[in-house]
């Protein structure tokens, strides 16, 4: 049994339902344990786009991360997205954060995520499911990280305890 760290992110359509929908898919084959409320932040990146919705689970799982990894990719594919710009619009983006306390470096994944200590749409959400857990690169916990990194982009509050 791994632990394993999920970001969604959403910023086309209806962006609460899409990610609803990705948490129901996810329910069908893993556990999820914690469910991060609900922040909307600025697009970071790619400036000119909607803002998004973001929040962290954290899930137990028998799968492996390649396992995970095509999972994840079909219930992106189900809800709707479709490839288009690095960083730009989409459906639902179900990233791996962290799994158990792996380091996988190859063509079709990065775990931890590469960019999960330097964004806020990622660190407050993680926080909120688990401050203590451990990057296992960084060697340092999730709250060290936050306490790290400058905190210029806007994240809000968009709704507490909200997948029940
Ligand atoms: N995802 C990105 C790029 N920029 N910005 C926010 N606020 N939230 C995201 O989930 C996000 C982003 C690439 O996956
Ligand atoms: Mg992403
Ligand atoms: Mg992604």
């Amino acid at each position: 049994m791994s632990v394993v760290y999920l970001s969604l992110g959403s910023n086309m359509g209806d962006k609460e339902d899409n990610i609803r929908n990705a948490l129901k898919l996810i329910e069908d084959v893993d556990e999820i344990k914690k469910v991060s409320p609900l922040y909307q932040t600025e697009p970071i990146g790619f400036k000119d786009q909607s803002y998004f919705l973001n929040c962290v689970i954290e899930v137990q799982t028998n799968s492996t991360p390649e396992q995970m990894l095509l999972f994840l990719k079909s219930i992106e594919q189900k809800l709707g997205r479709t490839n288009t710009v690095k960083n730009g619009p989409r459906t639902i983006d179900i990233d791996i954060l962290l799994y158990d306390d792996f380091c996988i470096k190859n063509d079709d994944m990065v775990i931890p995520h590469p960019r999960l200590h330097e964004r806020l749409f990622v660190l407050i959400p993680l926080m909120d499911v688990n401050p203590d857990v451990i990057h296992p690169l960084l060697k340092k916990t999730v709250r060290e990280l936050f306490d790290a990194i400058q905190h210029e982009e806007m994240v809000t509050l968009y709704k507490n305890t909200w997948f029940l």
